[in-house]
């Protein structure tokens, strides 16, 4: 009766070409842990994961390039190590060579290039698995990313906007899967909070419906209430659930969930640097101009990336600016939450 329970004993030939081949660990077959990030997990140092939809969908080539490496320098200034996560010919990898954040960067805006959910990973794997010819490249959203460092074992993820709720979801039911990614996998997320294009009201209200701790660096102590951030503006004019202090408090945080055995994931949104910031005002006119011009023009996955490619070229190189600012910001916030994380756990 007990074999019953063992789905793989009815399946032969998924045993024989996963487990023989792999030292017995299944996954191995699929997704690509770098040495560095493997050992890292393992003495329970301090690793941060990034995405990589933004080099494939969002940053043009060579400036992705750019800004991939600065990001993981940062990371590694600030004492963790850097975990970029992407597909790259049909291997699911955590943990890039310089090489490899080439081959990433380099496939921006080329036929073949996928942006990878958690809903596409078993394509864009299983797919090349069985007929080799298919070899994509891909750039894992939020969502995507998340899976794969839970699986690699890393609890800290830093990037810059965060998916969400879509205006005028009453009529598309367009809801970012980031969302219920964070719902269903036990990942911290820091990041400059979430577009201004999106629902804001209602992204927050997904994220509480969704188990989802939502906290925002900042000053409890003063007394002001503090809103939750508009990646290019400090707030959005809705006050956040709760105010985390600094990273101690973000890691203490991380680490009663996981000793709680929740399996839903914490957003810590870290505004975006002062010197940086676009107001709202400013910003909300082309937002407009652009989610108008995304409901003809796109659908499905390439909402979100038709809108930011469309504000950022409405905003010219300021947005970048302000992009690459936030970005490194929450780079270094990321690696510092994941050094006192280390601490606790040790
Ligand atoms: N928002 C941003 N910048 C981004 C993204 C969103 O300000 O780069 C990217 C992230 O990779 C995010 C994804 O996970 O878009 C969300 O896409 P969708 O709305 O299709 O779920
Ligand atoms: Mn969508």
């Amino acid at each position: 009766m007990r074999s019953l329970l063992n789905p793989l004993r009815y399946r032969p030939a998924l045993r024989r070409r996963t487990y023989a081949t792999l030292g017995g660990n299944r996954l191995n077959q699929f997704l690509k842990i770098s040495d560095e990030v493997r050992s890292a997990v393992a003495a329970g140092k301090p690793v941060v994961a990034l995405e990589s939809a933004i080099y494939t969908h969002g940053f043009p080539h060579p400036q992705n390039l750019d800004l991939a490496r600065a990001i993981e320098k940062t990371v590694r200034d600030n004492g963790a190590v850097p975990a970029t996560i992407c597909i790259l010919e049909g291997n699911a990898v955590v943990g890039l060579s310089d090489k490899e954040l080439e081959q990433l960067a380099e496939s921006f805006g080329k036929q073949g290039t996928i942006k990878v959910s958690r809903r596409d990973l078993a394509y864009v794997t299983g797919l090349p698995f069985v007929d080799s010819l298919n070899k994509f490249v891909g750039g894992t959203t939020i969502a995507g990313t998340s899976v794969l460092a839970h699986m690699a074992g890393i609890k800290v993820f830093a990037t810059g906007g965060l998916g969400g709720v879509h205006r005028g979801v009453e009529k598309t039911m367009d809801v970012s899967a980031d969302l219920t990614e964070l719902g269903r996998t036990p990942v911290a997320l820091i990041c400059a909070g979430s577009k201004a294009f999106l629902d804001l009201r209602r992204t927050l209200e997904y994220l509480e419906t969704e188990g989802v701790y939502v906290g925002t660096f900042g000053d409890r102590k003063s007394g002001q209430p503090v809103q939750y951030p508009a990646f290019y503006s400090r707030g959005c004019g809705i006050i956040s659930p709760s105010v985390v202090q600094d990273a101690k408090e973000a890691a203490g945080i991380i680490y009663a969930s996981h000793s709680l055995g929740l399996t839903s994931g914490q957003l810590f949104a870290n505004p975006i640097p002062k010197e940086y910031e676009i107001p709202n005002e400013e910003i909300q006119d082309i937002i407009k101009v652009s989610v108008e011009a995304a409901e003809t023009a796109s659908t499905g996955n390439d909402v979100t990336p038709f809108i930011l490619a469309d504000i950022l070229k409405r905003t010219a190189g300021r947005s970048i600016e302000a992009n690459r600012g936030l970005i490194m910001n929450n780079a270094m916030m990321g690696a510092k939450v994941a050094m006192e994380l280390a601490k606790l756990e040790e």
